[in-house]
């Protein structure tokens, strides 16, 4: 220390904390994805997927999926000993969008999952938090199975800003996911400076 003053003398940071989204179409890995992160046990609501539900929750493509989240997904991660997320994972079905105006307020970013066999699924999303200028990175959770395409050609498909991020990722590695949900503050971060400059200018 050049300062002779020890690690152990200084008085504890008080970490900056950050709320990011995790969100998607149905069964594209948003509980894994918390999961595979948390330090907390992630809280799940979790139930059942009954006959009752199946007209409405498509299970094409996701067919060993027995549970659904039918509140969200909580679950937090310290990036570094002064900065913590806490994720919230957005439930994926139409029935329960009418939560997200409440989850993504004071919202820092997202992350919007996709599953190239079903993009389709998270064009609401997309629009969603294009809508609110809540910025977010797309992650490509790589199924096994799934064909891999061109970074290029989903862009064109998601028809995404040039500035978007778009990261591949495997929701169950908690390595892959810490990359995308750092890119997400980066990216957050990028998207504020370039609102600064564009209103002083
Ligand atoms: N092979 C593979 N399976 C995954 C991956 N991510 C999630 N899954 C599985 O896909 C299913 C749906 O994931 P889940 O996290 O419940 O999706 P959610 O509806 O978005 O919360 C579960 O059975 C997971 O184990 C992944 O990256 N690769
Ligand atoms: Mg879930």
């Amino acid at each position: 220390m050049i300062f002779g003053r020890s690690e152990r003398g200084k008085p504890p940071v008080e970490p900056v904390t950050l709320k990011i989204l995790v969100a998607g179409g149905f069964g594209v890995g948003k509980t894994t994805l918390v999961g595979a992160v948390s330090e907390i046990r992630p809280l799940r609501t979790e139930e059942r997927l009954t006959e009752a539900g199946r007209p409405v929750d498509d299970l094409s493509g996701v067919e060993s999926k027995h549970t659904t989240t039918v509140a969200m997904d909580f679950g937090r991660i310290t990036l570094r000993e002064d900065l913590v997320l806490y994720l919230f994972g957005t439930p994926g079905q139409e029935r329960f969008w009418f939560m997200w105006d409440e989850l993504s307020e004071g919202a820092l970013g997202a992350v919007v999952l996709a599953d190239t066999r079903r993009l389709e699924d998270c064009f609401a999303a997309v629009d969603y938090f294009e809508r609110r200028a809540i910025p977010f990175v797309i992650g490509i959770n790589n199924f096994e199975g799934a064909a891999r395409y061109p970074a290029d050609d989903v862009r064109r498909a998601l028809d995404l800003d040039g500035d978007v991020p778009l990261m591949m990722c495997d929701a169950r590695d908690r390595e892959s996911v810490k990359a995308v949900l750092v890119g997400v503050v980066q990216h957050a971060m990028t998207s504020a400076a370039h609102q600064r400059s564009s209103v002083t200018t």
